[in-house]
């Protein structure tokens, strides 16, 4: 029985001519695309911080977002209402996956004991509600920023001190997300970086992150957490480099300390556009190394240079993330996580229905879209015959490593000057439009 959204009515699709606002048009979960239903295909989830903890303040001003469900306490009473509150919310949305931080959830006490005895009742109450409603934990992840100790980072704080609270609190994180069935657990660096380098060894805080993860991978295993471990490129915000700055260098890090078997990468919009790289971009990275594992779905704004987590309503990123992800045959235990927030000034409750209807309308056309031009092949066949001079033997004995200089010199004496074509990148770029409608 609603309780907390009692106005409004639970949001099924009625179709791409529908007026009503809260409606889908497009996401249609049972519908089927390449043999798979769009449920999923898109693993949607919502981020319990944005949804019930996000009141939307901004560093001019108050909060704005009308919440009747919180009374702005951490009683117990307040944290089991905002749950409550979520899952009716995810039963209204049809959204089957959701994800949430230590700190969302649960309050901190006043000892470490106390802080995890908050976290353990909690947990049974998702637990409970889990299985209530039917939904599934797509990730956790520790809160390693907010609290003052962490000032400096976590992981890579200047304090041994600092690095134990980030472990203990880290392990109890994967604790949690292990009992409620999570199918992965998130990595993202808050303030894993620096300020200035002028107080900074980055080097032992490079290692000493790598050893932190080490740990990490080791718990997993001794407890049986089954679940993908993901890391979530970000280049920087609030610390002015994080380590994780991008896929290309979450790569070379997870590569060096001999890591890139154990973790994947939950790969988010916005943070691929502060790290100045399209999102195809990152996804393509990613997808290249096997490691392209979940997606925090949102975008930013072009004329703001800071993560405004704003929600994925852009039609051609949304059709180019579903490309790729068709591409690679899926996310597997990946899904897309709304980790967006609705404007200041969309303070309604209804708003969050509107915000979480335009993202996944959005990634349901993309989806259909991305299908459409796989299926169509004209751009896949385009990328094919730019490289078909490749394939031949002079391109296999290069692959092989058998080719010399010698060998090219050879090659280009017979061939002569070589016939340069077109790359027709505005065709192209034409012909992807047209599939937008
Ligand atoms: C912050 C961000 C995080 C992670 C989880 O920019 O994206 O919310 O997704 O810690
Ligand atoms: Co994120």
């Amino acid at each position: 029985m609603a309780e907390f959204f009692s106005d409004i009515p639970d949001i099924l699709f009625e179709g791409r001519d529908s007026k009503n606002p809260l409606s889908f048009k497009h996401y249609e979960a049972d519908a089927m695309v390449e043999g798979r239903s769009m449920r999923e295909h898109l693993r949607f989830a919502c981020a319990f911080w944005h949804t019930m903890r996000n009141d939307l303040s901004d560093p001019f001003g108050a909060g704005t977002a009308i919440m009747p469900w919180d009374d702005g306490t951490s009683s117990d009473q307040n944290t089991e209402r905002r749950i409550n509150a979520f899952f009716e919310f995810l039963d209204k949305m049809g959204i089957d996956h959701y994800c949430f931080h230590d700190r969302d959830v649960a309050p901190a006490g006043a000892s470490i004991d106390e802080t995890n005895r908050n976290l353990d009742r909690v947990v049974g109450i998702l637990e409970r509600r889990q299985d209530q409603h039917g939904k599934k934990l797509l990730w956790g992840t520790a809160c390693l920023f907010d609290h003052p100790r962490y000032v400096h980072g976590a992981a890579t704080s200047a304090s041994i001190d600092v690095f134990a609270h980030a472990g203990g609190q880290v392990r109890r994180a994967i604790d949690a997300t292990h009992h409620l069935g999570g199918s992965g657990y998130v990595f993202w660096g808050g303030r894993e970086g620096y300020s200035s380098l002028i107080n900074t060894d980055m080097p032992r805080e490079r290692e000493n992150l790598a050893r932190f993860l080490d740990m990490a991978v080791d718990y997993r295993r001794r407890i049986g957490f089954e679940g993908r471990f993901y890391i979530e490129p970000k280049p920087k915000e609030p610390t002015s480099h994080q380590y994780d700055f991008d896929v290309a260098t979450c790569l070379d890090f997870l590569r060096e300390f001999d890591l890139v078997e154990e973790f994947m990468l939950n790969i988010e919009t916005n943070h691929a556009t502060l790290a100045s790289h399209s999102m195809e971009h990152e996804l393509r990275s990613a997808a290249a190394a096997g490691v392209l594992g979940s997606i925090d779905a949102n975008m930013g704004h072009p004329h703001l240079g800071w993560d405004t987590d704003h929600f994925p309503t852009d039609l051609v990123l949304a059709t180019q993330i579903m490309r790729v992800v068709l591409e690679q045959g899926g996310l597997g235990e990946g899904g897309l996580n709304f980790d967006a927030k609705r404007r200041r000034g969309s303070f309604e409750p209804v708003d969050l229905f509107h915000a979480h209807i335009a993202g996944m309308d959005t990634f349901a056309r993309g989806l259909k879209i991305a299908a459409a031009i796989r299926s169509d092949r004209r751009l896949d066949d385009a990328i094919q015959s730019r490289y078909a001079s490749w394939d031949s033997p002079l391109g296999d004995s290069i692959r092989s490593g058998q080719c010399t200089l010698e060998d090219l010199e050879k090659h280009a004496i017979e061939v002569g000057e070589p016939a340069i074509e077109s790359g027709r990148e505005e065709m192209l770029e034409a012909m992807f439009n047209d599939f937008l409608r």
